[in-house]
């Protein structure tokens, strides 16, 4: 099973090469616009992210697990700013 360092840093190079601003990819991947990503929407960003299949699942889980700072099993702006600031800390 591959790191989470290695997750993570994956990532970090999807946002960074394919978008201007952590702000644009947060846009790219809410595909209906409504302000938060769904686990769905986070599954995709995974899959453009090159995380491999087996495993999409699971980290998508654990994404939404230590991220989702209100409980509300959604990813907002807010919780995804922070988690590209953690993810450029850890990386
Ligand atoms: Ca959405
Ligand atoms: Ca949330």
């Amino acid at each position: 099973m591959a790191s989470k360092k290695k997750i993570l840093r994956k990532i970090q190079i999807l946002i960074i090469n394919h978008y201007e601003t952590p702000e644009e990819a947060f846009d790219f991947f809410d595909k209906n616009g409504n302000g938060t990503l769904t686990k769905r929407e986070i599954y995709k960003l995974l899959k453009q992210a090159e995380i491999n299949g087996f495993i999409r699942g699971i980290v998508t889980s654990k994404l939404i697990e230590g991220y989702d700072k209100d409980g509300d099993d959604l990813i907002n702006w807010k919780e995804f700013r922070s988690a590209v600031k953690e993810i450029n800390k850890s990386t």
